[in-house]
């Protein structure tokens, strides 16, 4: 769209308010996901909606299968099967539409549209969603790849680690299940899986496009973490936990350990700042630090925008996460940006 080249800027902490001047419309995404935000960035050019823009946006990482961790064909579950985390918000209207353990079915983020769109509820989880879908027209098909075949059975081969299980026998540090409870004995030392917290596990968009008129929504896609336990829902599909739109403040997306970042609802937390008057910024980094409160080193990240179209993000310094990388589009600049973590 005749924007400057495509050049990363690193945000010293402190000074990216600043840098970040408000301009609508506004295309925002967690990592580097380039072709989502021109995805986004041109729906929104060609007279969609801000919804248009985050299902278009958020589809194309499905289709690509970015970074393995998002759409079909990543992250197998301990069964070593792929399925799929997604919401889209209405910061209008405060409509959500979101699926969880979604089977079968690619299109995620689209289903989670269809949810909010031709349903009255706000989420549906497993099998049944997958009907839902199907009977939505959605096509079924099998979401496992040559990759996530061959990394699940490098897993069983390593004695399924790591794993989410804890307090089971038998011991889920050396052997693979099935499990069962281990009584009485709670171990006060349990801690994610190391291997699992690491930037390259992690890598769920988070969206957020606001159009010239400042309607805004917001939305995730996911293919969860690795390994995960069969049945298991991330922070993604959460409303205000994965995202949070709303169009009289702003909206966020989150990226991260979702077992923990959903127990503070941060992508509410963080536009609840914004409504205060809050730099974007700041509101991101005033979340984060309220989870490190409780868990100092966890993994995870957060975008923020207001409704004039500031925006910042913010992430916690944790093993394999420094700094953070997103995407922003608006009508001074198409880019990279990176921040450092807190
Ligand atoms: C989850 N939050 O399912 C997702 C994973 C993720 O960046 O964000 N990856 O926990």
């Amino acid at each position: 769209m005749g924007f400057p080249g495509y050049v990363p800027l690193v945000l010293a902490l402190g000074s990216c308010c600043s840098l970040a001047a408000a301009q609508l419309p506004l295309v925002i995404n967690t990592w580097p996901f380039k072709d989502a935000a021109q995805r986004a960035w041109s729906t929104l050019q060609s007279g969609g909606s801000a919804l248009d823009a985050v299902e278009k946006g958020c589809s194309q990482c499905e289709v690509e299968q970015c970074d393995g961790t998002v759409g079909y064909g990543g992250s197998p579950d301990e069964h070593g099967e792929t399925t799929l985390d997604a919401m889209i918000m209405n910061g209008n209207t405060i409509e959500v539409g979101g699926v969880g353990n979604l089977r079968r079915i690619k299109n995620a983020i689209s289903v989670a549209r269809v949810v909010m769109e031709h349903s009255s509820h706000t989420l549906l989880v497993g099998e049944s969603a997958s009907i839902f879908a199907q009977n939505m027209g959605f096509l079924s098909e099998d979401l496992t790849t040559n990759t996530s075949l061959c990394i699940h059975s490098k897993w069983l081969a390593g004695k399924c680690q790591p794993n989410f299980w804890k307090n089971v026998l038998p011991n889920a540090k050396t052997s693979c299940g099935p499990y069962k409870r281990k009584k009485g004995l709670w171990s006060k030392k349990h801690k994610m899986p190391a291997q699992r917290v690491n930037f390259h596990n992690h890598d769920t968009i988070g969206m957020i496009a606001i159009e010239k008129g400042g309607s805004i929504a917001a939305g995730t896609s996911t293919n969860g973490l690795t390994h995960k336990i069969s049945g298991r829902v991330g922070d993604s599909p959460i409303a205000g936990a994965g995202s949070y739109a709303d169009s009289t403040a702003g909206a966020a997306a989150a990226t991260g350990i979702g077992d923990i970042m959903m127990r503070f609802l941060p992508s509410y937390q963080a536009v609840e700042y914004m409504r205060l008057g809050i730099e974007p910024t700041v509101a991101c980094q005033k979340t984060i630090a309220r989870i490190q409160k409780y868990y100092p080193k966890f993994f995870g990240a957060l975008i923020c925008a207001n409704r004039t179209g500031g925006y910042g993000a913010a992430c916690s310094k944790s093993p394999g996460l420094d700094q953070f990388h997103f995407m922003v589009y608006n009508p001074s600049k198409a880019k990279e940006e990176i921040v450092d973590c807190i």
